[in-house]
């Protein structure tokens, strides 16, 4: 074991035992609800939700309006292990810990960081050590949807009211709503079912894997880790999209070596 490693299986003591989600704070679910807290080098605190082994249904239907159907065509993907993701997008708090600089400018520590590249991304993950890593594409659709089926976690239409999101351009309704037009901070909306926050709007967020489209031959996926390509994958809308671009299948992509104000991040490990 590298020194380097040794040194950040030092700092990242996980300080809270196993708890079940308190009343109010999401369902819990098929998931069971785990929950622990972890100290970040730098000593920046971060929750962190278990996603159990299971199997769900990636994509959109047909039926599901605004789709793209190349990119949301339907799969059967199973997960042989869960994982812990990040309840939150990863905070200028918990990045100025792990990184000591931030790219973003915002003035409150406790917003999201944004104005990231894949690539920082990838170095903070790298830096907390310990097996910490960036969510597949897959894993960050079965955090999300949660054991849902629809275009969001809480239903099939969205103005804004449900997520940071521009809601001048609805989704599933003609009513308009709210265009914050900036980064929130996280727990501003209610969670999904299993409790994580932000997964649909807010910031898009930096997965592992490259996007591709899935091989039409292939129906079902086991732990899929992504495919090869240019372009690293962003999942879910952010403040400043429309609506329809919040749906949980909803799939982008982006340049690994560059930044934006709405890209973010939430981080997983596997113990
Ligand atoms: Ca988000």
């Amino acid at each position: 074991m590298s020194r380097q490693i040794v040194k950040n299986v030092a700092l990242i003591t996980v300080i809270g035992a196993l708890a079940y989600f308190p009343a109010g704070c999401g369902k819990g679910g098929s998931a069971g609800g785990k929950t622990k807290t972890i100290t970040l080098p730098g000593g920046a605190k971060m929750e962190m939700i278990w996603c159990p082994p299971g199997t769900f249904t990636m994509g959109s239907p047909e039926s599901e309006a605004a789709r793209t159907p190349s990119f949301e065509r339907q799969i059967k993907v199973t997960f042989t292990k869960g994982f812990w993701l990040g309840k939150y997008e990863v905070t200028k708090r918990q990045y100025k810990s792990v990184m000591g600089t931030s790219p973003s400018d915002e003035v409150d520590d406790d917003l999201p960081v944004g104005d990231l590249k894949w690539l920082d991304a990838y170095e903070f993950v790298r830096k907390v050590g310990n097996g910490a890593r960036l969510p597949t594409d897959a894993e960050w659709e079965y955090a999300c949807r949660a054991g849902t089926t629809t275009a969001y976690p809480w239903g099939d239409s969205c103005n804004g009211k449900e997520a940071n999101c521009d809601g001048e351009w609805p989704y599933g309704t003609q009513e308009k709503g709210p265009k914050i037009g900036k980064p929130v901070k996280g727990g501003t909306y209610p969670p999904n079912a299993w409790g994580f926050c932000d997964m649909n709007g807010n910031m898009k967020e930096w997965c592992s894997d490259f996007l591709t489209s899935w091989p039409k031959e292939e129906k079902e996926l086991t732990d899929p880790a992504g495919q090869s390509g240019t372009t690293k994958a962003l999942r879910g809308g952010s403040f400043r999209d429309p609506a329809r671009f919040c749906r949980t299948a909803y799939r982008s992509s982006f340049d690994p070596d560059q930044g934006q104000p709405h890209l973010g991040f939430r981080m997983v490990m596997d113990k």
